[in-house]
């Protein structure tokens, strides 16, 4: 329903009535006053002017009064006429009767007995001012009286007031003008001032608010202070409800216990017999040749991890690049395979690239652009034509191949990730019928670090192809929004974080990342877990020491450089340590191609050394640097043996392996260390959270974990770990392929809706 809204003035022009007003009325009886004072003046000098006549007159009246009428009427008549305003005087006898009076005086007589008869009564001077038929006159009668008192008449001054009185009608003119003149003077000049320095500032943020929400045709009815303080209610709704979307659990806090099972069932209702297709650049698993023999891996990575137990819930097809040295040998002609290899449950596709292409398309524009383009960690994004043309082939193939896969039928795609951001504008172009979903893994910058891409547009129109973007934290879902907005000519619709273009709704939505249970990933647990564990320990000469562990691919992103330095300055703070405290570093090397790989996994061996030569003794080394591909049981009893766990990201979407910390302490002991700047520091608000940039405040978290009281590390651990565990890898792609195969919100996909 259309709310009433009420026309009110600007508040410009009300501040300005209001004050003009104000100075007006003040300035008003300024000016009264002033009449009126100088009308008193005027009075005053009609009143000494009529005394002084009296007085130069008191001496000859006295003397005619003694005389008979005529004489004393003639003695008296030339002294009694007056010029303007005096009109003359006038002599009366005791008993009232007009002796004589000047010429113009006889035609107020009638006006003055009143007087007279008062002076003679009162004996005393009489003033008033009358109105008579003739016009205002003042009136002075003064009672004469001999020298024994007797009273001998009276002396009457008559003077005209028109004067006086047309100088009080000029005065208020005079006076009402200049200050109507000021007032308006002063409403102009407060009302252009207000409205510079306040209405068009307001408004120009009410318009800003408004486009911001990505509402820009509505019509203006209420002045900018009411509208702003609208759209600030409605900018603030919308926050509110992209925070609470991203604190809240998709699911009811009581709806617990996401399993592959559940899963399962949740994909086959919502799929409704539409098949699944994920795409990614990474395979799940990758076959290599070694000594003649193909041996199966598993690559480490954050995405593999997540979607595998994904698909073998759900089956489908995962199409990737075929990486691995024997991959075209494992698979048939058109690179399928069944996975896992000894439980087939879904098939994989491999994609065959040149190494023209993958040098080009990944290293290249993937990996030495995109990745230092979305992460804050001062590396410098390349950018190349040439890889770009790969980047934009090799996308161009894998939507071929999901398009050969679907062939006609109905399905869902789950895109993922940074290497196939065009994918989803070239699939749903050729079939607009397919639900396209994109999870974007890394962060998302704000627009001025994006700008920086020569391609930002082709790669924003690619990704707004998709039905539903993901990211893992609200904070990028904004970011993006936000470059789109800036970018591309789309219509963002704030409140229900859409962006329209091309008549197509793109959802954005943070969908923050789970683990799968270690329980489920062959990671022994009672006697066999302590068995492995007391082998680790021996292994690494561990024995008696209190140990942290780091796990991470070599990325400058992980801040590995930071967690060394963290652990000198934690050993010189506190040489009780020494010989009492190990990091144990477990890193498989990635992107060896890239020379900045390779340099960062030198700097980082250095350092090691450097570190070690000078605290390690004989029988201890401050820190394990274990390079190499670790199976996920090698992990997972790491993860047991250490009592901190260290994540040192200095830029990281969510960062698995602080959730994984945390699922694989089912003793409900050990303290994470987790960087203020992983996405997963947002929900595991009871690690230890730190800055990695800050050395002494990262060595200080060290001894603050080691030294954590065993009650409060197990009440912190209990509360992650039931969050970890509610918020598993499962309801994670329940959530997203939910919202993917949920019908879109009406409103925001009919054409007009704004
Ligand atoms: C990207 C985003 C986001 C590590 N070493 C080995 C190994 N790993 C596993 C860990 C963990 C995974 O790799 C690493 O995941 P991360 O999340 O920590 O980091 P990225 O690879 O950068 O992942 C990240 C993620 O995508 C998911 O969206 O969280 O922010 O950067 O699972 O345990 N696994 C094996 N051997 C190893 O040596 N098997």
């Amino acid at each position: 329903m259309p709310t009433k809204t009420h026309y009110r003035l600007p508040n410009s022009l009300r501040m300005g009535l209001l004050v003009a007003g104000l100075v007006g009325l003040l300035i008003g009886a300024l000016a009264w006053f002033q009449v009126e004072r100088e009308r008193a003046a005027d009075l005053e000098e009609m009143d000494r002017r009529a005394y002084v006549l009296t007085h130069q007159m008191a001496y000859s009246v006295q003397a005619a009064l003694q005389l008979p009428d005529r004489e004393a009427a003639a003695a008296l008549s030339s002294s009694l006429e007056g010029y303007p305003p005096l009109l003359g005087l006038a002599v009366y006898r005791p008993d009232g009767h007009l002796l004589v009076a000047g010429k113009a005086v006889q035609e107020y007589t009638a006006d003055l007995d009143k007087v007279v008869a008062r002076a003679l009564k009162e004996q005393k001077d009489i003033t008033e001012s009358t109105l008579t038929d003739q016009g205002r006159v003042y009136i002075l009668a003064s009672a004469i009286r001999a020298a024994d008192g007797q009273p001998q008449g009276v002396l009457v001054v008559i003077q005209d007031m028109a004067q006086v009185d047309e100088r009080v009608v000029s005065r208020r003119v005079r006076f009402g003008f200049w200050v109507s003149v000021v007032t308006l003077l002063l409403l102009t000049l407060v009302v252009t001032g207000a409205w510079l320095l306040y209405d068009r500032p307001l408004k120009r943020m009410t318009e800003w608010v408004r486009q911001l929400r990505g509402d820009d045709d509505e019509p203006e009815l209420e002045p900018p202070a009411a509208r702003l303080a609208n759209e600030n209610d409605r900018l603030a709704n919308s926050l509110r409800t992209a925070r609470s979307t991203q604190r809240a659990p998709a699911v009811p806090q009581t709806d617990r216990g996401w399993t592959r099972e559940r899963l399962h069932t949740h994909i086959a209702d919502h799929l409704h017999g539409r098949r699944l297709l994920v795409l990614s650049n990474r395979e799940p698993y990758l076959h290599e040749l070694q000594d003649g023999k193909t041996l199966l891996r598993t690559p480490a990575g954050g995405l593999v991890t997540a979607l595998d137990p994904v698909l073998r819930a759900s089956g489908g097809v995962w199409i990737a690049h075929g990486a691995g040295s024997a991959d075209r040998m494992t698979a048939d002609d058109q690179g399928r395979l069944a996975v896992p290899p000894d439980n087939p449950t879904y098939t994989l596709r491999r994609v065959w690239l040149s190494r023209e292409e993958e040098r080009g398309y990944y290293h290249g524009f993937a990996n030495e652009g995109l990745w230092p383009l979305c992460h804050l960690a001062h590396e410098r994004p390349v950018f190349r034509a040439s890889n770009w043309e790969h980047y934009l082939r090799v996308n161009q193939r894998f939507a071929a191949a999901a398009l050969e896969e679907v062939g006609t039928d109905p399905a869902v795609v789950l895109v993922q990730d940074y290497h196939l951001a065009l994918v989803p504008r070239l699939l749903k172009d050729a079939r607009p019928d397919l639900a396209v979903g994109l999870f974007w893994h890394i962060p998302w910058p704000n627009p001025e670090a994006f700008r920086i891409c020569p391609w930002r547009a082709e790669l924003l129109h690619g990704l707004l192809g998709a039905d539903l973007i993901g990211f893992h934290l609200q904070q990028y879902c904004n970011n993006f929004l936000d470059t789109a907005d800036r970018m591309t000519e789309a219509r963002l619709d704030w409140d229900r974080l859409t962006v329209r273009s091309h008549d197509h709704v793109s959802r954005v939505r943070p969908f923050p990342i789970g683990v799968q249970p270690w329980s489920e990933r062959q990671a022994p647990s009672g006697i066999r877990l302590a068995h492995q564990i007391d082998e680790l320990r021996e292994r690494y000469s561990l024995d008696g020491v209190r140990v942290a562990v780091g796990i991470d691919r070599i990325d400058y992103t992980k801040g590995l450089p930071e967690r060394f330095r963290a652990v000198a300055r934690f050993l010189e703070h506190y040489p009780r340590y020494r010989g009492q405290f190990t990091l144990v570093q477990l890193s498989t090397p990635s992107r060896t191609y890239l020379r900045r790989y390779r340099d960062h996994l030198n700097e980082l061996e250095s350092l090691v050394d450097t570190i070690n030569w000078r605290f390690q003794t004989a029988a201890w080394k401050p820190i394990r640097f274990l390079v190499g591909d670790q199976d996920s049981a090698t992990i997972h009893a790491f993860m047991r043996l250490a009592e901190i766990g260290i994540v040192s990201s200095l830029h990281d979407g969510m960062n698995l392996v602080a959730k994984e910390f945390v699922a694989a302490r089912a003793d409900l002991d050990g303290v994470l260390i987790l960087s203020e700047f992983a996405g997963a520091a947002r929900e595991l608000s009871d690690a230890l959270i730190f800055n990695p940039y800050d050395v002494d405040q990262f060595a200080e978290t060290i001894q603050r974990a080691l030294e954590m009281p065993p009650d409060e590390r197990r009440e912190r651990m209990k509360r992650m770990r039931r969050h970890v565990e509610e918020h598993n890898i499962y309801r994670w792609a329940a959530d997203f392929l939910e919202a993917l195969t949920a019908d879109p919100d009406p409103a925001s996909s009919t054409p007009d809706a704004a």
